[in-house]
């Protein structure tokens, strides 16, 4: 093991000569559209000075890290929503201890990737030996790079002035094929799918555009591709790589006395290298870098890899709402001047990851999930607010926002650890007695990841996708807003893959969810009988997972 220490730190000293040429690879690998393959390319030195896993191999962990763990636990190992990882740490470990939690995953949250399917034994056994060996350093991505890999697919000269279709654009629903690196325009209206569109690897969220005309999405290897919905057929109109892992997209949604950026503007976070990144919102043209690397809120020190986490587009300013995971600050970084750029930046908790706005759009409400903590950040104001301790590792996805018959104005949260629903006031005008505090907490049907409501609902649909109880991750619960606890409904709603994610339609009276699953299928619900209407099937849903409305994205609607 000493000979692969000492050369890892001559494999990260080797310098620029070293960095250029693993770039050039990398570029040149993304011109051939082999966008995963410079995670593939990296460390090859490494791997060599090995004694456990051949080059082969090696890179097939790198693989296996950059699609399942680094997602959790950083590209560098150092934790975040997952915890530190480090090749010194794993060490401490026996390779079967390793394999038992790699295989079957913990109570914390970590999904089991052996039991699940996704990782053979023998594949889990590599991951159990890689994981002891440094983890390679990726190559950095400035302008430069990124201005290669920009296209556009139809000029926005030569774009439809008006919808070449006769179809009701505001309740069309984007849907993540997550494995098959594709994105699904579905009518709501109709249910027909209107078109299947290549977007980027194991593709992440959509979001649309101010005016609801286009929809966005981000690869998880940090490409953002445009998807004009007048078009006949929606097709990708430009596209740009931007990063070498990726989450987060937004657009900036502001018309006011500071200009009109409805439309202008698109903002990409990235996990690798640690950046945003704002592009032109009609071409995506890379347009400037803003790197994230800086220092921890609490203890000031400098940390290499601060990830972007969730971005919100202000409804009331020029400005774009980041959370820095790693450093637990959130940055209001004001796009109406890039040049002499200004930004706030407020301190709240390590680690954020996901989240949304109150009912009012004002307060930002971001889970710092390895804390167990909900963050409350006022974005008119710009200032912190408040942090509570909800369950473990509350995920609330975008959140849900109702009005509750004895608190007034609600927010909640699900939670990765546990099978819990918190819900906490958010009114501190009102109900200032309230005002972030939990006020409800009841059982779900397990550990989960989103929930989601609309205005014109009485209800709240919760999913419990990482229960490791038979048949519980295939479960829906809903909760009323008029009875919460007593009201509570759940129900097996697949006999395979999980239930993952809802989205209401633009009326607020239909839920869709996912059976998340190689041949997948969209539910979708009556709101107000809970009853199925229908299931959306095809050979083209291959791992649906995320979806959203075109109307409910545009207006934060949830
Ligand atoms: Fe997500 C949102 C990161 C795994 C489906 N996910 C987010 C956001 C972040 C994030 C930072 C907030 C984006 C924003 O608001 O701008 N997700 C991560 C990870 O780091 C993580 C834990 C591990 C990884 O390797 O990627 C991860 N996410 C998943 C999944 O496995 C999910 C369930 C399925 C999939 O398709 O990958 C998944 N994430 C989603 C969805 C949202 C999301 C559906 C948006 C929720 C919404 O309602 O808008």
């Amino acid at each position: 093991m000493e000979r692969v220490r000492a050369s890892f730190l001559e494999n990260s000293a080797a310098g620029v000569g070293r960095e250029v040429a693993q770039l050039k690879r990398f570029t040149g690998a993304l011109c051939c559209g082999l966008a995963v393959s410079l995670f593939l390319t990296l460390g090859a030195g490494l791997a060599a000075a090995a004694t456990s896993l051949s080059d082969e191999q090696f890179e097939q962990g790198k693989f296996i890290y950059f699609d399942r763990c680094s997602g959790c636990h950083g590209a560098l190992r150092k934790g975040a929503t997952g915890p530190k990882i480090t090749a010194d740490r794993m060490l401490k470990q026996s390779l079967a201890e390793l394999e038992e939690t790699i295989f079957d995953g913990t109570d914390a949250g970590m999904p089991g990737w052996g039991r699940t399917g996704e990782l053979t034994k023998a594949e889990t056994a590599l991951m159990a030996k890689y994981m002891q060996l440094p983890a390679p350093i990726p190559p950095e991505m400035g302008l430069k790079d990124m201005k290669k890999t920009h296209k556009v697919h139809v000029l926005v000269s030569d774009r439809p002035k008006k919808p070449e279709h006769g179809r009701n654009i505001d309740n069309f629903f984007g849907t993540i094929l997550r494995d098959a690196g594709q994105g699904a325009i579905i009518d709501g209206d109709t249910k027909e799918l209107v078109g299947v569109v290549d977007t980027g690897h194991a593709v992440h969220i959509f979001r649309a555009s101010a005016t609801g005309r286009y929809f966005y999405t981000i690869g998880r290897d940090g490409k953002v591709s445009l998807i004009d919905l007048y078009a006949k057929k929606p097709q990708v109109v430009a596209e740009s790589r931007v990063c070498l892992d990726a989450r987060s997209v937004d657009v900036s949604k502001y018309k006011g006395p500071k200009g009109d950026f409805v439309d202008k503007l698109a903002v990409v976070g990235c996990y690798w290298p640690p950046q945003m990144v704002v592009l032109d919102g009609q071409t995506l043209e890379p347009l400037k870098v803003i790197s994230t690397r800086s220092s921890t809120y609490d203890t000031n020190e400098y940390h290499p890899e601060p990830r972007v986490a969730t971005i919100v587009a202000s409804h009331h300013d020029s400005e774009w709402v980041v959370a820095i995971k790693e450093t637990g600050m959130v940055w209001i970084v004001d796009y109406s001047d890039l040049d002499n750029l200004t930004m706030t930046q407020i301190a709240t908790e390590r680690f954020l990851h996901d989240g949304g706005f109150d009912a009012t759009k004002r307060y930002l409400l971001i889970a710092a999930n390895m804390r167990d903590q909900m963050v409350v950040v006022d974005t008119k104001d710009k200032k912190f607010v408040a942090k509570f301790e909800t369950g473990v590792k509350p995920h609330p996805g975008r959140g849900a926002n109702w009005v509750d018959p004895k608190y007034g104005p609600v927010s909640a949260t699900t939670h990765l650890g546990e099978a819990l629903i918190s819900v906490y006031g958010s009114d501190p005008d009102g109900h200032p007695q309230h005002a972030w505090k939990i006020v409800r907490e009841a059982e779900t049907g397990g550990p989960g990841l989103f929930l989601k409501t609309h205005p014109n609902s009485n209800h709240i649909w919760v999913d419990s996708t990482l229960s490791k109880e038979e048949g519980a991750n295939q479960q829906v619960c809903v909760f009323r807003k008029d009875q919460f606890e007593e009201g509570k409904k759940c129900w097996q709603a697949t006999k395979r893959g999980k239930i993952v994610h809802f989205e209401y339609n633009k009326a607020g009276d239909e839920v869709w969810t996912a059976v998340w699953d190689k041949k997948g299928e969209i539910i979708v619900y009556d709101d107000k009988t809970l009853k199925e209407k229908t299931r959306i099937k095809g050979d083209w849903l291959v791992t649906p997972t995320g979806k959203w409305n075109v109307h409910n994205t545009v207006y934060d609607v949830y």
